[in-house]
């Protein structure tokens, strides 16, 4: 009797173990683009958006691209009027969430662009999620803001 109480409660906790490793953030990146640039810029501004379409949490840790010599992830501030960059180490989405990147708020910074980025040319951006064995890949396209000035900051 004893013994059969608990053998059904180590197929329980077998069971929930099982759920514990299913659960899975996902990361899905939409409508992502970078900010169109002069020609020689040797700094551009990316912007997404990120949803976590799996079921569990999820940690956006970085992101890395061959298009750019080096991609971090900033968050604008405004400080006594003036806009100021810090670079943050992780985005955190919680199952269903949705996070924009967008001008003057959180973006990828792409420093120092590998080839011209025209109109219309697309970068692969890729996102290390987690502990980095897993990734996101993304193609952003370059476009001008929708409705901005063209000389805004980013
Ligand atoms: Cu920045």
């Amino acid at each position: 009797m004893i013994q059969r109480r608990l053998s059904s409660l180590l197929l329980i906790a077998a069971a929930a173990f099982a759920g514990a490793v299913h659960a899975d953030g996902r990361l899905a990146i939409e409508d992502a683009w970078i900010r169109a640039a002069p020609p020689g810029a040797a700094m551009l501004a990316g912007y997404a958006t990120l949803r976590n379409a799996g079921d569990a949490p999820l940690v956006v840790r970085g992101a890395r691209s061959d298009a750019f010599g080096s991609v971090s992830m900033h968050a604008t501030r405004i400080e006594d009027g003036v806009a100021r960059m810090r670079e943050i180490e992780a985005i955190t989405l919680a199952p269903g969430e949705r996070v924009v990147l967008e001008p003057g708020g959180r973006h990828l910074m792409l420093m120092r662009p590998a080839r011209e980025l025209a109109r219309g040319a697309a970068a692969a951006i890729v996102f290390e999620v987690g502990d980095g064995a897993s990734t996101t890949t993304a193609d952003f396209i370059v476009r001008d803001a929708p409705g901005a000035d063209p000389h805004a900051g980013h």
